[in-house]
């Protein structure tokens, strides 16, 4: 089976298509692997390219994320079983105070998509929730979201609550939302910012890559 049909498909957000060619290729006897790696992967990758050049906007992202969560569905309790290692573990939640989620769901998709795994604590996040996938949830990144200036200052409250709890150290942290930018993940010592999904999976790779390298 060709990896780049389940690619194209993904790329042009056919879910029911490639629901049905991740379920002929597993009983055909194709690795789940490979079907994130060669076809989910490289068909994401390919949509946050088009939505960071405008030739794609949000409809479009949101349709190709369906159509490789369609795909993902079927191939993710293939892969948890065969204990093949996730590139890294992400806990995501827009902070206490917020319910905006849209932006965050998209995040937390691309990151999927990209071999992620996502612990997504949902909107409204409380602090202390965020501490707690560190210390029992094993989480390597903590992605803080946030879309109103009034909440922005969690995420302060955030990070504080991880130094607190000793956990600091051991976790990357990347923010994002529409209010917040570069300067103000340096003010409340964030380790990453990205202003968008496609380039929040480029942030998570670099954050991975430093934390591996020690
Ligand atoms: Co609200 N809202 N809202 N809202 N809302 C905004 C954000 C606002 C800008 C509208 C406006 O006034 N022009 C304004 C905020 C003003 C400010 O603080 N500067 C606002 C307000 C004021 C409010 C309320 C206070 C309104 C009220 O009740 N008076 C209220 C607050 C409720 C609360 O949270 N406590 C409220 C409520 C709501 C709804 C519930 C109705 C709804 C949310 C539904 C939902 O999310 N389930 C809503 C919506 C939809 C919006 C707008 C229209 C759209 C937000 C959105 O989903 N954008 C928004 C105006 C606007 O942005 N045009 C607005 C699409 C989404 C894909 O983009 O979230 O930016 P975004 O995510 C992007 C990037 O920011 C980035 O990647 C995403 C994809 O590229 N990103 C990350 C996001 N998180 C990231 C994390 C990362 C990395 C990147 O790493 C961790």
């Amino acid at each position: 089976m060709d990896f780049n049909d389940l690619a194209q498909m993904v790329i042009s957000g056919d879910n029911k298509g490639a629901e049905s060619w991740t379920q002929e290729a597993l009983d055909s006897g194709v690795e789940p692997a490979a079907i994130i790696d060669s076809g989910l992967i490289p068909g994401m990758e390919e949509v946050g390219r088009r939505f960071k050049s405008a030739e794609y906007h949000m409809p479009e992202v949101l349709i190709s994320a369906r159509a490789m969560k369609a795909s993902l569905a079927l191939v993710r309790p293939l892969v948890t079983d065969s204990g093949i290692e996730p590139k890294g573990r992400v806990a995501i939640g827009t902070v206490r105070g917020d319910l905006h989620d849209i932006g965050k769901n998209l995040v937390g998709m691309m990151l999927e998509g990209a071999g992620y795994e996502v612990n997504d604590l949902g909107a409204n996040v409380a602090p202390e929730a965020f501490v707690d996938a560190v210390e029992n949830g094993g989480a390597d990144l903590i992605c803080l979201s946030a879309l109103l200036t009034t909440t922005m200052p969690m995420m302060n409250s955030t990070i504080e609550a991880l130094t607190q709890a000793e956990v600091r150290g051991r976790v990357g942290v990347m923010i994002g939302g529409a209010p917040v930018n570069q300067a103000y993940a340096d003010q409340v010592g964030a380790d990453g910012y990205a202003p968008d999904s496609a380039t929040a999976v480029e942030v998570a790779d670099a954050l991975m890559k430093k934390r591996a390298a020690g």
